[in-house]
């Protein structure tokens, strides 16, 4: 069965699709050179003009981008179209505070979803199917990415947004939903709960589910097919390339298809910079070569990964990628929710209490759970429960401000968390995700 929502480029030529790339990569750096003057400066300081990037080839010439670039230039230094052409932001949650916001032009947030939508049709979605679209909408990008996805393709949409799981069920079994798009974590937990319900896998009409936004194993892919009675397929992306849809499974389940023809990826030495060949493991650096509001040239992503040029029974000739394997920073994802360490750290010292701490991640019920044990300052500690109960609650409600999250807080007495001699380990993560 062919299962492409635009053919003509998802089975492109090799050649086809690298001339596309180098049309479009010398138009861009050129576009970003003239209205970017954050990142001109960079080039500058690399020596490197518009006129020297002639083709994909080039690209190594080009300085990198990273969180921090887009940290420093919040929230307008990188944007690259006046503002009245932008029609839309999308965020996500970032260190102290500064969020990464990213902004799309009516035609960006087109190319977006034909994205989103190449990953329902690989996934069997027709105009005949009922889409469930339970990641979260608003700032996150997971629920506009499938629900503009979902449309392009005609499926009826369901637009739930995450959690109120009651009410995710039972829309699913009065309307018959075929699809179901959520983060893996949270079909794991819909399918327990329709056991739970007295569901058995057949009593549901879904067929495929199209789950990312966090790291999950094969071990999951088969419990959540097992429990759902459907197959399960993997989608990536991140806010800053415009949000999910960057690279999505097909059929044969061996690693995601990059839509290269709007994404031009590398893989990376993450210690030197230096570009390493297919094959390798490093970390994945994406170039967006046609988006016109928030166009990243060369940005680190910090997800470790291998591209494979392998050919695919799918048909598809976009290059894949394997599931991130890790990350070349600290960020954990909980909940499908981004977190840095340094995010805690800099509510714990807001709140008056010591950098001293420790984060718990484990996954019960395949629901991630969310320690942090924090010492308290002398003064504070009390024997009384009642006082260290209301202090756990306020921190936590801190907490939740800056994260998005609930962490489960729990205070404990001055020079009780293990000193280290070296660097401190301040997360211990038992979900073995990768
Ligand atoms: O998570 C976008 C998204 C929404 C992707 C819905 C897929 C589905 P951010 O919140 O900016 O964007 O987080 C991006 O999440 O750098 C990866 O580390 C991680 N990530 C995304 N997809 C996957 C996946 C969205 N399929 C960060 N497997 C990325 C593992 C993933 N990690």
């Amino acid at each position: 069965m062919e299962r492409y929502y635009q053919p003509e480029i998802e089975t492109a030529s090799r050649e086809q699709i690298t001339q596309w790339q180098n049309e479009r990569l010398v138009k861009q750096v050129k576009h970003v050179w003239d209205n970017v003057p954050y990142y001109r400066k960079k080039m500058e300081a690399a020596g490197v003009t518009p006129e020297d990037i002639k083709s994909v080839e080039d690209l190594h010439k080009l300085p990198f981008l990273s969180k921090a670039d887009l940290r420093e230039a919040y929230p307008y230094g990188l944007l690259a179209t006046p503002l009245k052409n932008c029609v839309r932001i999308q965020s996500t949650s970032g260190t102290t505070g500064k969020r990464v916001v990213a902004f799309y032009t009516q035609e960006d947030i087109d190319l977006w979803e034909e994205c989103c939508a190449r990953a329902i049709v690989a996934a069997g979605g027709t105009n005949e199917d009922v889409c469930q679209v339970c990641y979260g909408y608003g700032l996150f990008t997971g629920g506009p990415g499938l629900n503009g996805g979902s449309h392009k393709v005609g499926c009826m949409t369901l637009p739930m947004s995450s959690g109120n799981t009651d009410r995710q069920i039972q829309f699913m079994m009065d309307l018959d939903a075929t699809i179901l798009c959520c983060t893996p974590s949270y079909a794991a937990y819909i399918g327990e709960s329709l056991a739970e319900k007295g569901y058995k896998p057949e009593d549901n009409k879904l067929k495929a589910g199209i789950f990312g936004a966090e790291p999950w194993t094969e071990e999951m892919r088969q419990e959540i097919e097992k429990s759902l009675g459907i197959k399960a397929y993997d989608i990536y992306g991140l806010t800053e390339t415009s949000g999910p849809g960057v690279s999505f499974e097909c059929e044969e389940q061996t690693g995601m298809h990059i839509n290269e023809d709007h994404f031009y990826a590398e893989i990376i030495d993450p210690e030197t910079g230096e570009v390493l060949p297919d094959g390798t493991k490093g970390e994945l650096v994406f170039t967006s070569l046609d988006k016109k509001g928030f166009p990243l040239l060369r940005y680190r992503t910090k997800d470790i990964c291998i591209l494979s040029r392998k050919k695919c029974s799918c048909g598809r000739t976009h290059v894949k990628m394997t599931k991130p394997l890790g990350r070349s920073d600290d960020m954990m994802i909980i909940r499908g929710v981004n977190v840095f360490p340094s995010q805690i750290e800099t509510v714990l010292l807001k709140e008056g209490y010591p950098p001293n701490y420790q984060i718990v991640v484990d996954r019960v019920k395949n629901t991630d759970t969310f320690d942090i044990y924090v010492e308290c300052t002398p003064e504070r500690f009390s024997d009384k429960v009642s006082e260290m109960q209301a202090s756990e609650k306020e921190l936590a409600m801190a907490m939740r401000a800056m994260l998005g999250i609930n962490p489960k807080i729990h205070l404990v007495a001055p020079k009780t968390i293990e000193r280290s001699e070296g660097k401190a380990v301040r997360v211990i993560d038992k979900r073995k995700l990768h």
